[in-house]
Formats: C-alpha cells, sequence, structure tokens
C-alpha cells in the first residue's frame, strides 16, 4: 500500500489569522503531498516498499530519507497546531519545562530564538530524550531527531514555505503566530 497525506487536523481556515488558508493550500496541499508522492516513486521495487514511515526514515539516505522524514516531519507539525492552541502548557509538561529552563518563558524565548537562526531551510524541536529530558533541538532540511531516538513533543517548520505567504522573511513574525496556534495538548500527550 503506498503512502498517503494524512487528514488536516483541522479546516483549512482554522489558524486564520495566523497561518492563512493559502498557506495551507500550498503548504500541506502542495509541499506535503510531493513529499509524499514522491517517497512512494522512490521506494516502488526497493527493499522500503511495505515498510513503516518510521523504519523508512531511521534506515534510509538521501532521496528516500529527505522524502520519508519531511512526511514524518510534517505529520508532527500539523497535530503541533491547533485552533484551539496557544497559551501555556499544564501538567508534567509545564513541570520539566520549568525544571529545564526555569519558566516557560525563558523555554518559549530560547525556542524562539533557536527557530529564528535555523540557517536556511529546516526544523525547531521541543524533544524528550531516551533519559527522559525533555531540550530544544533544531535540524537542517529534512532532518529529524527521531534518528536519535528522541521523541518528539514538539516540531516548527523553518522552511520558507511555511511563512513566506504570510510573512514575507519575517521569521518573528511567524514564530508568534506559531506560539497563538500552539497544541500543548498535543506535545503532554507525547511525553513517556
Ligand atoms: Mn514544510
Amino acid at each position: 500500500m503506498p503512502f498517503t497525506l494524512p487528514d488536516l487536523p483541522y479546516d483549512r481556515h482554522a489558524l486564520e489569522p495566523h497561518i492563512s488558508a493559502e498557506t495551507l493550500d500550498l503548504h500541506y496541499g502542495k509541499h506535503n503531498q510531493t513529499y509524499v508522492d514522491k517517497l512512494n516513486g522512490l521506494i516502488a521495487g526497493t527493499e522500503y516498499e511495505g515498510k513503516s514511515l518510521e523504519e523508512i526514515v531511521k534506515t534510509s539516505s538521501n532521496g528516500i530519507f529527505n522524502n520519508a522524514a519531511q512526511m514524518s516531519n510534517h505529520d508532527y507539525y500539523w497535530q503541533c497546531m491547533s485552533p484551539n492552541g496557544g497559551g501555556e502548557p499544564t501538567g508534567r509538561l509545564a513541570e520539566l519545562i520549568n525544571q529545564t529552563f526555569g519558566d516557560f518563558a525563558t523555554f518559549k524565548s530560547q525556542f524562539t530564538d533557536a527557530a529564528v537562526n535555523v540557517f536556511g531551510s529546516g526544523w525547531a524541536w521541543l524533544v524528550q530524550t531516551p533519559a527522559g529530558e525533555i531540550a530544544i533541538k533544531t535540524t537542517s532540511n529534512a532532518g529529524t531527531p527521531i534518528t536519535e531516538g528522541d521523541t518528539v513533543l514538539l516540531a516548527c517548520d523553518m522552511w520558507e514555505h511555511s511563512y513566506y505567504v504570510d510573512y514575507r522573511n519575517v521569521r518573528p513574525k511567524y514564530m508568534e503566530a506559531f506560539w497563538s496556534v500552539v497544541n500543548w495538548e498535543f506535545a503532554a500527550a507525547q511525553l513517556n
């Protein structure tokens, strides 16, 4: 069975005014669809056909890795945003953030700084490491922390196609938008 593009967990207008329907039409409807289509084309007839997306991400390289990882990265990214998002985490995730970063404002500032400073195309992440600690990480291009055994709590796409329609080159504005829709319930549910 070839991979299919998972449904967006909300309507394409649902994140407005922070993330526009035009951005989601292009980003989800075109870019993400292209990763899925290219992956299917590249794995047809290879040892990767029939494997899970995670297995492919963890064992492939080059074009197959790039398209599989981008498909996986976007699966996280869409779920990390919600029309009911924003605000601050609660419960165990809030405690872990406070223990690790001091307080939520410091965490938010450090994550924003890491994201804005991703050079070229890449991703910013909040992860839980195999040791159980939470950490901010960044990756270039299609890179994903799941290849290091980390659990993804938050994924923030720093490729230009995420923000150029809405915010042109102004990454800090896009980060304000991301914090306005960030889905803390999803992040908390990923904790081990
Ligand atoms: Mn993208």
